[in-house]
């Protein structure tokens, strides 16, 4: 495998290219795969060509086929490896491109008997061209929960080395965000550098490094239109998640963005008619943000169905180690068009921003997008005075689905009910005359008494009433 991409890539033409090694100079057939992963979507490919020589640096790696050009220091090494035998001593059990042990990640092994303390293990990329504009390289690390040791990113331009990012303990042992703004009037490197802090099965391992041709948003802003800034669905399916997608202008759904209002711009969006009945989710979730005890969450979000059968749910949530909640939802058409929503978020603790779509007890459609998403820490929302995490608010929409979903759930286990008796009657009635040859004491009250409704319409003498009446 020369190079794969995974998820939603936005409705815009990228350009992607591999090198094709010494092996290929013989004769060679290139062949182009697509794998199914997922209910909707659709991929094209155009303008395909061979030139001579090597590819320059990739943009986006997320070292599923290959190291795409990174080069490791010589005598601590970094390594590319997936956990999929169990063999790996040391490293992340799942990647964070596909969220299984088959994913491919870069990793440093930083126990003292692999990486001695005070040693560094670089992970250097190839020659990027000068910019003439800045950039945003983004990147996923985890480290290991004790002594990981530090990752620190720089940018290295005629020789010199700028320090743009660096990171030595976190919470847990999760996938994290990580993102520079790179400026460079030269050719340029990015240098991934790991030093040991001495541990015991710790590591550093990275994954899904992407630049973009814009500098960096806010940590928890996006306005979507060259990548989706850290904001990502969980790549574990197995829990009934559903991923959201990105796009630009379609049908169903928005035609125009928010932010540039074309149909050209993009933004984020999940067709709930996807999950179905039972409780499935599509969630989308922000960086970790720090504890904050005042930030200011906008968005623009886009609910806006032709018809009141359409009723997905759109919440924000906050997540996180203690746990998780509801600051504010909507269900089924809010308006035409665009809506802005503006919400004070407070967390004592390290969080996640989550935007939630689910259906409720009853399936439902519709596409819930959202755009423009800003998150402003160390100041409240000014003047709104908006979902505040009110409880109250949050409680009564709580009462309200919880009424109307008790309702449906009526209903539908009273057409249960109905369907059952319709279903038993039926096979009662075909199945009748072999029965009655083979013995005459064969059915069970049960089946003999619907059988009596159904044969004879006429109310029974005495008898108990009949316990169903079908039409
Ligand atoms: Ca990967
Ligand atoms: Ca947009």
């Amino acid at each position: 495998m020369l190079w794969t991409r995974t998820g939603a890539h936005g409705s815009m033409w990228h350009l992607g290219f591999a090198t094709l090694s010494r092996q290929a100079l013989q004769r060679y057939r290139l062949i182009f795969e697509a794998l199914r992963d997922g209910y909707l979507g659709d991929m094209a490919l155009d303008d395909v060509t061979v030139r001579a020589g090597a590819c320059g640096a990739q943009t986006s790696c997320s070292f599923e086929a290959n190291a795409c050009g990174f080069s490791s220091s010589w005598q601590y090494t970094w390594a590319r490896q997936s956990n999929a035998t169990g063999s790996a001593t040391a490293g992340p059990p799942t990647d964070h491109t596909v969220g299984t042990a088959q994913g491919y990640y870069m990793m440093v092994d930083t126990s003292k008997g692999s990486l001695p303390r005070g040693q560094a293990a670089t992970l250097s990329s190839g020659q990027y061209r000068p910019l003439t504009s800045p950039q945003c390289l983004g990147f996923w690390y985890q480290l290991s929960p004790s002594d990981p040791g530090s990752l620190t990113v720089c940018v290295k331009e005629n020789g010199v080395q700028r320090r743009l990012f660096s990171v030595s303990s976190v919470q847990g042992d999760a996938w994290r965000y990580g993102k520079v703004t790179v400026q460079a009037a030269e050719d340029w490197q990015v240098v991934f550098e790991v030093v040991s802090a001495g541990g015991e099965l710790s590591y550093v391992a990275l994954d899904d490094l992407h630049l973009k041709a814009s500098s960096c948003p806010e940590p928890g802003s996006c306005d979507f239109e060259s990548d989706t800034c850290g904001w990502t669905s969980p790549s574990d399916r197995s829990l009934g998640s559903y991923a959201w997608g990105w796009r630009s202008g379609a049908s169903p759904g928005p035609e125009v963005d928010h932010t540039l209002g074309t149909t050209a711009g993009h933004y984020v969006y999940f067709d709930a008619g996807v999950l179905g009945p039972g409780g499935n989710t599509a969630r989308l979730l922000s960086e970790h943000l720090p504890a904050t005890t005042g930030a200011c969450l906008r968005f623009w979000y886009h609910m806006d169905f032709p018809e009141h059968f359409y009723s997905g749910e759109l919440r924000v949530k906050l997540y996180s180690m203690v746990g998780q909640l509801t600051v504010w939802s909507a269900r089924g058409h809010q308006g035409q068009g665009w809506q802005n929503r503006t919400i004070s978020v407070q967390n004592t603790v390290e969080f996640q921003i989550v935007f939630e779509v689910t259906n409720g007890v009853w399936p439902a459609g519709g596409t819930i997008a959202l755009d423009d998403v800003t998150y402003h820490a160390g100041e409240g929302c000014d003047g709104d005075g908006l979902g505040q995490m009110e409880g109250g608010k949050v409680a009564k929409g709580s009462v309200a689905a919880m009424v109307i979903g008790i309702l449906l759930a009526t209903v539908f286990l009273l057409l249960i009910a109905l369907s059952t008796c319709y279903w038993l009657k039926r096979r009662v009635s075909a199945g009748r005359m072999p029965e009655e040859r083979a013995t005459s004491q064969g059915f069970d009250n049960i089946a003999f008494r619907d059988d009596r409704v159904t044969i004879t319409p006429l109310p029974a003498d005495g008898e108990a009433e009949p316990a169903v009446s079908l039409p």
